[in-house]
C-alpha cells in the first residue's frame, strides 16, 4: 500500500466525519428543505450543503483527481477516465428518504477507485457513531473493529436485505425476485442506505444484500464488504459502460456460500 493512499484515507475519514456532524445539525436544528428532483425523488437543502462541503475539500486538497458525485457531478464518465487518475465516488446522504424522516440508518459515503480497482471506502454513520472504512488489500473496519462477514451457508437463516428504486416501473420483476429469497430465507428488511446495507454485510448484522444502485451509493460500501469476506458482484449481466468495481445494477453481496444460491432465486 502506498503512501499515498493512506493520506487518501485518512483525508476521506476527516471529511467524512465533518459531513457527518453537519447532518446531524441539519436535522437537530430541522435545518433543511425538502425538494423532488424529476418529481419523485426526494432531495433536501442537506444533501446539497454536504455534498458542497465533499466536492470543495476534494477538488482543493485533490484537483488533479476525478469527482462523481450524486448531487453536483452525477454524469461525469466513468468508462473513459483516465486509468492513472484516482477517481472519487460519494454520496452526501445516502438515506435521503430516513434523513428526511427522523430515522438513524443515514450515511455519508466515499469511494475511491484508481485502474478499475476499489482502492478504499469509508462509510460514516453519524446517528450511530459508526463509521466503516477499508484499504484494499488491508481488511474493513468499524470505527476501530475488524469486521467479517457472518459466514452463513444456509439461505434457510440467512437474513437478506434489499430496496426498491424511486421509479417503479420494474416493480413487478422486483417483487418476484423478493418472493422468491423472501421464501427461501428466514427474512427480509428494507433498511434505506445501500451503504450500511453493504457494511451490514461485511458487519455480520447480514448475510446478503441484492438491489440495483447507483455507483454512488455502493463505491464504498462495496470495498469493505469484500475486505471483510464478502462476494460482491452482480445476479445479472449488467448493460452500463462503468467499470465493473462502481456498478451497483443488479447487485449482489453476500457471504461466499450464499451467493450462487441467491444468483438462482434472483435470475
Ligand atoms: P439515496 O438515499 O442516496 O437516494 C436504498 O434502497 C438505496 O437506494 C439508498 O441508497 C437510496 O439512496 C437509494 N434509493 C433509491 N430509491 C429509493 C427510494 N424509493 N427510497 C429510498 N431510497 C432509495
Ligand atoms: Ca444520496
Amino acid at each position: 500500500m502506498t503512501v499515498d493512499q493512506h493520506e487518501w484515507l485518512a483525508f476521506a475519514k476527516s471529511i467524512a466525519l465533518k459531513a457527518g456532524d453537519m447532518i446531524v445539525a441539519f436535522r437537530e436544528e430541522n435545518a433543511f428543505q425538502k425538494d423532488y428532483k424529476l418529481g419523485h425523488e426526494l432531495v433536501t437543502s442537506a444533501d446539497l450543503a454536504v455534498d458542497q462541503l465533499l466536492v470543495s475539500s476534494l477538488a482543493e486538497k485533490y484537483p488533479t483527481h476525478g469527482i462523481m458525485s450524486e448531487e453536483s457531478f452525477p454524469n461525469l464518465d466513468l468508462g473513459s477516465q483516465d486509468e492513472n487518475v484516482p477517481v472519487w465516488v460519494i454520496d452526501p446522504i445516502d438515506g435521503t428518504v430516513n434523513f428526511a424522516h427522523g430515522h438513524k440508518h443515514v450515511a455519508v459515503s466515499i469511494g475511491l477507485y484508481l485502474g478499475g480497482e476499489r482502492i478504499l471506502g469509508v462509510v460514516n454513520a453519524p446517528f450511530l457513531g459508526e463509521c466503516f472504512w477499508a484499504l484494499r488489500g488491508q481488511g474493513a473496519y468499524c470505527n476501530d473493529a475488524k469486521l467479517s462477514v457472518s459466514g452463513a451457508i444456509d439461505l434457510r437463516n440467512a437474513l437478506v436485505a434489499t430496496g426498491f428504486p424511486y421509479v417503479k416501473k420494474d416493480i413487478a420483476t422486483i417483487l418476484a425476485r423478493v418472493s422468491n429469497v423472501l421464501h427461501a430465507c428466514q427474512d427480509i428488511r428494507r433498511n434505506g442506505s445501500a451503504a450500511l446495507d453493504l457494511c451490514w454485510v461485511a458487519a455480520g448484522r447480514l448475510d446478503a444484500y441484492f438491489e440495483s444502485v447507483k455507483p454512488w451509493d455502493m463505491a464504498a460500501g462495496a470495498l469493505i464488504a469484500e475486505e471483510a469476506g464478502a462476494y460482491v458482484g452482480h445476479y445479472a449481466s449488467t448493460q452500463n459502460e462503468w467499470p465493473e468495481v462502481v456498478d451497483g445494477e443488479s447487485l449482489l453481496v453476500s457471504t461466499p456460500e450464499l451467493c450462487e444460491k441467491l444468483c438462482v432465486l434472483l435470475k
